[in-house]
């Protein structure tokens, strides 16, 4: 029996006045056609918007980060050229919900985001479209699910900036629309039971994007190893100063991308909790666990397509194609 946390024992005994019983839930082979198309590693440190000078975003650089930006290129093009997806579904560990899962509904979030650590490197104006059909979905498949889940219906929502980076990467030209999912594994105080239910998230995810008929890429915004340095160089994009914070956060990186290159996600799965434990892994906030259960554990090579740190911190930009041509083809090894 897995742990459970804020779980309710049914829907009829959640739903008040306030919040309606959604409508029944079509199931599973219901009759459309959504899929997903890949699934994205997508890290957002504020530090490679800066370092792409988008006109969004106020600060100016000189560079940096190339090994991480130059693979977010190669799937930028891939995204737009080859899977031209209807939706962009992300989950990031920078909008944290104490109680319950969260989903935007909000059809046009926009606003101003400045990151309160790094204020000299994001201050970003952000303006998306969300699929509020497929978020409302992914709620009612969320209780459905037997989580504790909630709609942001706040047109002046704040966007995190998580979301955001992640976003902008993926996606520059903001054209293609989203659902974004908070983080609700409460990551400072749990380990396996929040990772427990980002796997039924992620289950409802997959249920509600095969009912919506859409064709969807997912995107799971974090870091790996997630310790700092507790100075910024200065320049902030001096590359001489980049280095992984400990060897053992990079050796922990690099197993578990091995694994993931090798299509070993059942190992992966297991070895969540401990890599959390030794590295501070930013997949503490269940993004990652979340999106390769929404991909039901594929056992298919993941395409790592740049490792790099980030002011100490370990970041990969990956791919699990679905569908398509790319089957994990940037692996060789054995
Ligand atoms: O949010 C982040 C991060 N994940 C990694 C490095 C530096 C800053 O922000
Ligand atoms: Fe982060």
């Amino acid at each position: 029996m897995p742990h459970q946390v804020f779980r309710v024992p049914t829907p009829q005994q959640r739903f008040s006045e306030r919040e309606p019983a959604p409508a029944a839930v079509e199931r599973r082979g219901g009759g459309s056609s959504g899929e997903i198309l890949a699934g994205f590693l997508a890290p957002h440190p504020p530090h490679l918007v800066y370092a792409e000078n988008p006109p969004a975003n106020e600060p100016r650089s000189e560079g940096g980060w190339e090994v991480l930006r130059w693979a977010y290129q190669d799937i930028r093009r891939k995204i737009r050229e080859e899977l031209r997806p209807d939706v962009i579904v992300i989950h990031a560990p920078h909008w944290i919900t104490m109680i319950g899962h969260h989903v935007n509904c909000v059809p046009n979030p926009r606003g101003f985001s400045v990151e309160p650590i790094f204020p000299d490197l994001l201050r970003f104006h952000y303006d998306f479209k969300t699929d509020v059909p497929l978020a409302e979905a992914v709620y009612e498949e969320a209780v459905s699910e037997g989580l504790v889940a909630r709609r942001m219906d706040h047109p002046g929502v704040r966007i995190d900036y998580a979301t955001i980076g992640s976003l902008y990467l993926l996606n520059p030209e903001g054209d293609i629309p989203v659902v974004s999912l908070s983080c609700n594994n409460n990551p400072y105080f749990y380990t396996h039971e929040g990772l427990d239910d980002m796997e039924r998230l992620g289950t409802a995810t997959r249920r509600a994007i095969e009912r919506s008929g859409k064709r969807v890429i997912l995107a799971a915004s974090n870091s790996l190893s997630h310790i700092h340095f507790d100075e910024t160089p200065n320049p902030p994009e001096d590359m001489s100063k980049e280095h992984p914070m400990t060897f053992d956060a990079y050796r922990w990186d690099i197993r578990m991308l091995e694994l993931l290159r090798r299509g070993r996600t059942r190992e992966v799965r297991e070895l969540i909790p401990e890599y959390i434990e030794a590295t501070a892994a930013e997949i503490k906030g269940g993004a990652l666990s979340w999106m390769l259960s929404a991909m039901e554990w594929p056992e298919i090579p993941a395409r790592v397509l740049g490792y790099q740190t980030v002011i100490g911190t370990g970041n990969a930009v990956a791919e699990w194609p679905l569908v398509g041509n790319g089957n994990g083809s940037a692996y060789l090894g054995g």
